[in-house]
């Protein structure tokens, strides 16, 4: 386990001390947290998604509609990326995190579906699953699988698209209405491995903020949310969430 920095070792304790009197802990990851296992980010420049395409060519309904099959098989290519790998070091914490906090909701903008795999429980998807999928035409549900040829729809054979949450459409309402109510609820909100610049999603620490909670970012870099931080952990999440955990165990075991 790479060492934590000493300076960063204090504002970890500050945000220990919060999690060990928290009642309810909020957090919301980004495709960072997924970096470790392997999975590119989106806006990371060289190794991001979008450093080589253009967001609106893939991540819309117009960039679907204008070509199914090239979009399709981005898809099914992070579908087996995701297959491929597995939940790393930092997800694994966030699980056993839940283990040890008297509440804690997860709230995620991947679609990886690795905070489940790694044990977290009450997951909130809000930009949906790259194992499910529906027909673009009549939406009758059918999953995307992993193998190349075009996937059509069985009732209509129109292109199957995969279920996620792209731009200009709306986030699962009892998701996005329950990452909102908790936020609001909360006591300590941590933003790990988000640019922060995707909303709905991204107004989550602003609103926990604002309702009174303490807010924490895990980054190796400033994001977009670094500014309406009580806290920023810099450093990648693989190695300080377990960090977190351990001194959290630390602090509960000697009270
Ligand atoms: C909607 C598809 C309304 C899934 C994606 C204000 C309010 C509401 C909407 C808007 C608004 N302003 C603008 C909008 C429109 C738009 C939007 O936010 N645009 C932005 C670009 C300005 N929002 C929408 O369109 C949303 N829909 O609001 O609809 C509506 C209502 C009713 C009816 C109809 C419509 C939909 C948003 C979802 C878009 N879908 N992708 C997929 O393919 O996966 S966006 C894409 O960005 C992904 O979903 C991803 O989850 C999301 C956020 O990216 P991040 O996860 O943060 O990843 P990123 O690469 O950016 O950053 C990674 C970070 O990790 C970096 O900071 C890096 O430093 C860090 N990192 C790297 N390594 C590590 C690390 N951190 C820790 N450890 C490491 N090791
Ligand atoms: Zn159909």
């Amino acid at each position: 386990m790479p060492d934590v920095p000493i300076d960063l070792g204090s504002a970890l304790d500050i945000v220990v001390e919060r999690l060990a009197a928290a009642q309810h802990v909020v957090v919301l990851t980004g495709a960072g947290v997924s970096a470790e296992s392997g999975l590119p980010t989106f806006r990371d420049a060289l190794t991001g998604h979008w450093a080589h395409r253009r967001p609106e060519e893939l991540a819309t309904a117009t960039g679907f509609a204008d070509d199914p099959e090239y979009v399709q098989a981005w898809y099914r290519s992070r579908l087996r990326e995701a297959r491929y790998h597995a939940p790393n070091a930092g997800h694994l914490a966030l699980a056993d995190l839940q283990r040890r906090v008297p509440r804690l909701t997860l709230v995620t903008q991947n679609v990886d579906g690795f905070h489940q795999k790694a044990g977290s429980t009450g997951v909130l998807e809000l930009h949906g699953n790259l194992e499910s999928g529906w027909c673009f035409d009549c939406g009758a549900a059918k999953p995307l699988d992993d193998n190349d040829a075009p996937v059509h729809c069985d009732a209509c054979d129109g292109y199957i698209r995969p279920g996620v949450v792209w731009f200009g459409e709306a986030l699962p309402v009892d998701a996005l209405f329950a990452a909102l109510a908790a936020a609001e609820a909360c006591d300590v909100l941590l933003a790990v491995g988000t640019s922060g610049v995707v909303y709905p999603a991204a107004s989550l620490p602003g609103r926990a903020r604002q309702a009174g909670a303490f807010v924490a970012e895990i980054n190796p870099v400033p994001s977009a949310l670094s500014d309406e931080m009580d806290a920023l952990l810099t450093g990648p999440g693989g190695t300080v969430l377990p960090e977190l955990v351990r001194r959290l165990n630390r602090l509960q075991t000697a009270a």
